[in-house]
C-alpha cells in the first residue's frame, strides 16, 4: 500500500511538472489558465486585479510544489525543525517577495508585458496583511524569510486574524480615525485552507482525579465544557535563490457546530448562531496594541487557542514520523515570541502528563528541553501578568499545573530566614498583590532551557534588573541575540537602484544572503565617482516620495538639497515623538526670529512622522494631534516657504516603509536610554544609505560600534545616568530644570498657537511636572545633533562617505546572522538544502 502511495506521488509531479516551467509564455499560460478556470468571470477579471490574482496563483503553484518537495525531504531526513510561535505576523506584501525570490521577475515581468500589464502595477494591487503591530511581528517576519533562504527546517505558527491592524486616516482637526482592516473581503491567494488540518481545542470545564491501576499513583484529566475547532490556513515562504520552502501556518477559529438547530426550530434565530459567533469571535481581530498588555479575556482565550493548536500539529508530525514523545526535544525546538505563547508551557506538560502518562520528572524535562524564550520589552506595562482567577476559570487544569511548577521550583529556595522569604516572594511565579496574577515571564524563564534579550543593552538590562535573581540562579540561561532584517525584502525589493549598484560594484550578487560582503563597499566610500552614483539613488528614491506626498496629501516638498528626516515607528510616549515635535515648534520659533534674508538661506529640511497609535492610547493620540496641528501652522506659514515642513503620513505599513527607507537621509530613533529593546527601522535606513540621528539606546549602540561611532550623529546620556535625572525631575520639578528653548516652544502651544490648549493638556501637564522619559533633559543635545546633521549635510562629500560607510558596517545587522546565532546556540538546528535535480537556478 505504501508503495503504491509513492508511485502515485512520482506519477501526479511527472504529470504536473510540465506545466510549471518558468519561461514566459508558461508562465502567461498558467496566468490565462488561472483567469479562465480559476477566478469567476473571465470578462469581469480581465483587468489589473483579476490578473493580480490569477498571477498570483500561478506563484502559488510554484510554491506549492516546492513545498510539497520540501516537506517530503525534511521527513526523510529526519531533520529537527525550528517551531516560532507568535501571536503576531507583519508580513508585508508578498507578490513581488515571492517572484524576486524565486528568480523570476524577468520571466513574469515578460508575461506580463504581453498581456499588456506591468510588473510593478501588478504588485500595488496586493493589501498589505497587517497581522501585527510592529517590531515584533515584523521581526518574526524577516525571520521567516532568512529561515527560508537559508534552508532551515522550520515553521511559523500564529493566528488568521480576520480583521488585521486598523487602517488609519487622520480628519480635519488632526485627529487619528480607526478603520476596520477588512483584508479578507477579498480571495488573498497566497494563503491555503488546510482542509486536512483541523483541530479541536478546549476551554473550561473541570478536572478528574483518578488512581492510575499501574503506578497507584494520581493522575489528572481535563473535561473542557466547550470546543472550538482549529482550521490551519498555510502561507508558503520561499527562500531566496533555493527550492527550500518553508510554512506558516495561521490558525483561525471555527464553531464544532454552526448552526444549533433545536434553537433554530423554536425561533431562536440569534441563539442558533450564538455558539458560532462566539468561536468566530476567538480570531477576529489582532490587538492593536503594542508594548502593552491588553488584559482582555479573549486575548487571553487567542494565546491558548493558538498554543494548543500549535503543540497538537507538531506532535501530530512527530507521530506521524513514528518517534515517540520521548523524541521532541530533539524533533522540535520551540521558539516563544515574547510571553504572548507562554501557555504553551503548562500546555505541553499537560500533554505529557495526562495524556502520553509520563511522570512528572520526565514531562519537565521534555517541556524545558523543547522550549526558549525570547523578551523583547522591560516597559513595566508590556510585562503579561494574567488574574489567577481567569485563568482558574477557562482553563482549570492548566492553573494547577502552574501551581505545581511554581511550588516545585520554590522548593529550592527555603523558608527558613527572612532573607530567603524575600527571595522566594521575589522568585514565586504567583503574585500577590491586590488580585493574584501569574507572571508569565517567570513561567516562561522557567520552563524555557534559554532566555534571551534582543540587543546587547537589552540582555543587559534582563540580567541585572528584570530577571536579576533568575540570572543569579541559572547564569547560563541568559543569553543575547541582537535583532536583524532580511537584506531581501529591506535593501534589495525595496531599493532595487542601489541593490543593482552594489552588485555592481562588488562585482557579485552574494551580499544578498551574505551581507557581510558589503564591508567592500569601504574601499570606495571616498570614491567621488561613487558617490555621486550612490547620492543620485537617493535623489531618486526621495523623488518617488515626493511624487507620493503630492498624490496622497497635495503637499508640494522639493527633494533637491532639502534633508528627509524620518521617524517612523509606533507612537508611544517611551518613543520620544513628543520631543521631535517640540524640537519642530522650537526650529520654527527660530526660524521665524530670523532675518528673512538669512532664513531664505538656510539649509532645508522636511520632517516626516508616521505610526498609529493603540486606539485605547489617548497620549499617543495627542501626540498625533499636536503633530498635525503644528504641520497645518508650519506648512502653511508664507514666512517659512520650503525652508521647513512638517509632514504627518497617515496609515504607516509596511509598504509604506518600503517606500519611505530608501528615501531617507536621516532617521530619528530617540526614546529614552534602556528603553527601546532593540528597534529594528534602525538597522533598514543604515541599509540604505540613511544616516542615524539616535540616542544611546538599543541597537543603535552596536550599530554605532559596527559602522563606527563617527558615522552615526548620537546624543544624549547613559542608561545609567536616567534614573538619576527622573529623580531630580521629581524633587525639584521637570520645568524647573528646562531648557529655555523647550519651554518657549512649550509655551508656544500653551498660548493657543496650535489650537485648543485643552487639546493637549494631559500632555504639557506631565512634561512640566515629572517627564517619566526626560525629554526637558534631552532636548538640548538632541537639537544640537540635529545642528550636526544639517551642517554635514552641507558638505556632500563627507555626508555621502558617511553614508556609504554606514552601510559597509551594516552586514552585521542581517536576520541571517541572527538566525545563525538562534540555530546554532538556541535551537541545535543545521540547514538541510533540498538537492537541485532538473530546476538548475542560477541567482539572477
Ligand atoms: C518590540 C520592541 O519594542 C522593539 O524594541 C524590538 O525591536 C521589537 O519588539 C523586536 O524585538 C516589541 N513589540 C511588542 C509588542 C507587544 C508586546 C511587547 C513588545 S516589545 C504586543
Amino acid at each position: 500500500n505504501k508503495y503504491k502511495l509513492k508511485k502515485k506521488h512520482s506519477l501526479i509531479k511527472d504529470l504536473v511538472s510540465p506545466y510549471l516551467s518558468s519561461d514566459y509564455k508558461h508562465l502567461q499560460k498558467n496566468i490565462a489558465y488561472h483567469l479562465e478556470y480559476t477566478l469567476p468571470q473571465t470578462t469581469r477579471n480581465l483587468n489589473l486585479f483579476g490578473t493580480y490574482l490569477a498571477t498570483s496563483y500561478t506563484v502559488r503553484d510554484r510554491l506549492l510544489q516546492l513545498s510539497h518537495d520540501t516537506q517530503k525531504y525534511y521527513t526523510e531526513k529526519k531533520v529537527k525543525t525550528a517551531c516560532y510561535i507568535s501571536i503576531e505576523y507583519l508580513m508585508g506584501r508578498f507578490l513581488q517577495n515571492a517572484v524576486l525570490n524565486l528568480n523570476l521577475e524577468e520571466e513574469y515581468g515578460e508575461a506580463l508585458a504581453g498581456l499588456g500589464y506591468g510588473l510593478e502595477d501588478i504588485y500595488d494591487q496586493e493589501q498589505d496583511p497587517a497581522l501585527g503591530n510592529g517590531g515584533l511581528g515584523r521581526l518574526a517576519a524577516c525571520f521567516l524569510d532568512t529561515l527560508a533562504t537559508h534552508n532551515y527546517p522550520a515553521w511559523g505558527y500564529g493566528l488568521r486574524y480576520n480583521y488585521g491592524l486598523f487602517k488609519q486616516s487622520v480628519d480635519v482637526e488632526g485627529d487619528q480615525v480607526e478603520k476596520t482592516d477588512v483584508w479578507l473581503q477579498f480571495p488573498y491567494p497566497f494563503m491555503i485552507e488546510n482542509h486536512f488540518i483541523r483541530i479541536p481545542i478546549g476551554f473550561y470545564g473541570s478536572i478528574e482525579t483518578y488512581v492510575d491501576q499501574k503506578t497507584k499513583g494520581t493522575r489528572f484529566k481535563w473535561h473542557p465544557s466547550e470546543y472550538v475547532i482549529a482550521q490551519a490556513n498555510d502561507i508558503l515562504i520561499p527562500g531566496y535563490g533555493t527550492d527550500n520552502t518553508n510554512t506558516l501556518r495561521l490558525w483561525s477559529c471555527r464553531p464544532i457546530q454552526e448552526l444549533d438547530f433545536k434553537k433554530f426550530s423554536l425561533g431562536d434565530f440569534k441563539g442558533a448562531s450564538e455558539k458560532r459567533l462566539n468561536a468566530e469571535n476567538i480570531t477576529n481581530v489582532l490587538y492593536p496594541n503594542d508594548n502593552e498588555m491588553a488584559g482582555k479575556e479573549l486575548r487571553f482565550k487567542q494565546q491558548y487557542f493558538l498554543v494548543a493548536a500549535t503543540l497538537q500539529d507538531i506532535i501530530r508530525r512527530l507521530k506521524e514520523q513514528k518517534r515517540t514523545i520521548y523524541e521532541l526535544p530533539d524533533f522540535a525546538a520551540v521558539q516563544l515570541n515574547d510571553t504572548h505563547p507562554t501557555l504553551a508551557i503548562p500546555e505541553l506538560l499537560r500533554v505529557l502528563l495526562d495524556e502520553e502518562m509520563l511522570t512528572w520528572d520526565e514531562a519537565w524535562d521534555i517541556t524545558q528541553r523543547t522550549f526558549s524564550y525570547t523578551n523583547h520589552t522591560i516597559l513595566p506595562e508590556a510585562l503579561e501578568r494574567w488574574p489567577v482567577k481567569l485563568i482558574s476559570h477557562l482553563l482549570p487544569r492548566h492553573m494547577q499545573l502552574i501551581e505545581a511548577i511554581n511550588w516545585k521550583f520554590l522548593e529550592n529556595f527555603s523558608e527558613n530566614n527572612k532573607e530567603s522569604g524575600k527571595l522566594r516572594k521575589k522568585l514565586s511565579l504567583i503574585e500577590n498583590s491586590r488580585d493574584t496574577l501569574v507572571r508569565m515571564a517567570w513561567l516562561a524563564i522557567v520552563g524555557s532551557h534559554k532566555v534571551n534579550g534582543v540587543s546587547d543593552i537589552h540582555t543587559n538590562i534582563l540580567k541585572d534588573k528584570v530577571f536579576k535573581d533568575f540570572h543569579k540562579i541559572y547564569p547560563k540561561k541568559f543569553i543575547n541575540v541582537t535583532n536583524g532584517v532580511t537584506p531581501r525584502r529591506w535593501l534589495h525589493a525595496c531599493n532595487p537602484k542601489l541593490s543593482e549598484l552594489i552588485t555592481a560594484t562588488l562585482n557579485s550578487n552574494e551580499w544578498i544572503y551574505d551581507l557581510t560582503h558589503l564591508s567592500k563597499l569601504r574601499e570606495h566610500a571616498d570614491n567621488e565617482e561613487f558617490q555621486l552614483k550612490w547620492a543620485a539613488i537617493k535623489l531618486f528614491n526621495k523623488k518617488k516620495l515626493q511624487k507620493y506626498v503630492k498624490r496622497e496629501l497635495k503637499i508640494d516638498i522639493g527633494y533637491k538639497d532639502v534633508v528627509y528626516d524620518i521617524q517612523i515607528k509606533r507612537i508611544h510616549e517611551y518613543k520620544r515623538q513628543l520631543m521631535n515635535i517640540i524640537g519642530s515648534i522650537s526650529y520654527y520659533s527660530d526660524l521665524l526670529k530670523m532675518d528673512p534674508k538669512k532664513r531664505k538661506e538656510m539649509p532645508k529640511r522636511v520632517s516626516f512622522i508616521a505610526g498609529k497609535a493603540a486606539p485605547g492610547y489617548f497620549v499617543a493620540k495627542k501626540i498625533i494631534k499636536l503633530i498635525n496641528c503644528v504641520s497645518k501652522v508650519i506648512n502653511t506659514d508664507p514666512e517659512i516657504g520650503d525652508v521647513f515642513k512638517v509632514i504627518y503620513l497617515p496609515n504607516y505599513s509596511v509598504t509604506l516603509a518600503e517606500l519611505l527607507i530608501p528615501a531617507t537621509d536621516v532617521s530619528e530613533h530617540i526614546s529614552t536610554p534602556g528603553t527601546e529593546a532593540s528597534g529594528t527601522s534602525n538597522m533598514k535606513f543604515v541599509l540604505n544609505g540613511g544616516l542615524i540621528l539616535g540616542t544611546l539606546d538599543g541597537a543603535n549602540l552596536e550599530i554605532m560600534k559596527n559602522s563606527g561611532e563617527e558615522n552615526v550623529f548620537a546624543f544624549g546620556i547613559t542608561k545609567e545616568k536616567v534614573d538619576q535625572v527622573k529623580q531630580n525631575n521629581i524633587e525639584k520639578g521637570a520645568y524647573n530644570l528646562m531648557d529655555e528653548k523647550m519651554k518657549n516652544a512649550i509655551n508656544l502651544i500653551e498660548n493657543g498657537t496650535f489650537g485648543n490648549i485643552e487639546n493637549y493638556q494631559g500632555l504639557i501637564e506631565e512634561l512640566k511636572g515629572v517627564d517619566r522619559y526626560i525629554l526637558g533633559h534631552d532636548f538640548a543635545p538632541y537639537m544640537e545633533a540635529m545642528d550636526r546633521v544639517m551642517q554635514t549635510y552641507q558638505k556632500p562629500q563627507k555626508w555621502w562617505k558617511m553614508s556609504i560607510l554606514g552601510c559597509a558596517g551594516s552586514g552585521w545587522l542581517s536576520s541571517d546572522r541572527t538566525i545563525k546565532e538562534y540555530a546554532e546556540n538556541i535551537w541545535e538546528i543545521k540547514p538541510c538544502p533540498l538537492p537541485k535535480i532538473e530546476s538548475e537556478k542560477q541567482l539572477g
